[in-house]
């Protein structure tokens, strides 16, 4: 089943130079294409909506802070089941919980600077990818 889904990587991956490191591992999955890709400071407004399921909660202003602190690398992802697989690549939330191999696992240690974006399904993909690429339709 080809998808779609967006990819963030966050200011702590930009500023620490793995861009190529995270890319590289998404890249190397037989017959997934990036077919999108931008290197942008994001702001509050598109922040806001992409977390907009977060508000209120206790890490949501540190973490549209740390968000909105440097570059990201917003990209998309296309190719069989990407969706699931760029967040098995991701690993869970938690970096020091993320098995080594995991891009949060093998580069990550605290929760908020967890490297890497990932929508988490389908319908996420979908309002995800309107937000940061609306021109892609
Ligand atoms: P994931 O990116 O693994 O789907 P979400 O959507 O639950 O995680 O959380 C979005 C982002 O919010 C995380 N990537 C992380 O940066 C931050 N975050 C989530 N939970 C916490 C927490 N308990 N403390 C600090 N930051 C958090």
């Amino acid at each position: 089943m080809s998808q779609r889904t967006l990819v963030l990587l966050k200011p702590d991956a930009v500023g620490r130079g793995l861009v190529g490191e995270i890319i590289g591992r998404i890249e190397r999955k037989a017959g997934w294409r990036i077919t999108a890709l931008e290197l942008r400071t994001l702001d509050r407004a598109t922040l806001e909506t992409h977390y907009a399921e977060h508000v209120g909660r206790p890490f949501y202003e540190p973490l549209i802070e740390f968000m909105s602190s440097g570059p990201s690398v917003a990209l998309v992802v296309a190719g069989e089941r990407v969706i699931e697989g760029v967040r098995a690549l991701a690993g869970p939330t938690d970096p020091i919980a993320a098995g080594p191999g995991s891009i949060r696992g093998d580069y990550g240690t605290i929760v908020r600077e967890n490297l890497i974006h990932a929508s988490d399904s389908e319908e996420s993909a979908e309002r995800e990818l309107k937000i940061f690429f609306p021109e892609l339709g």
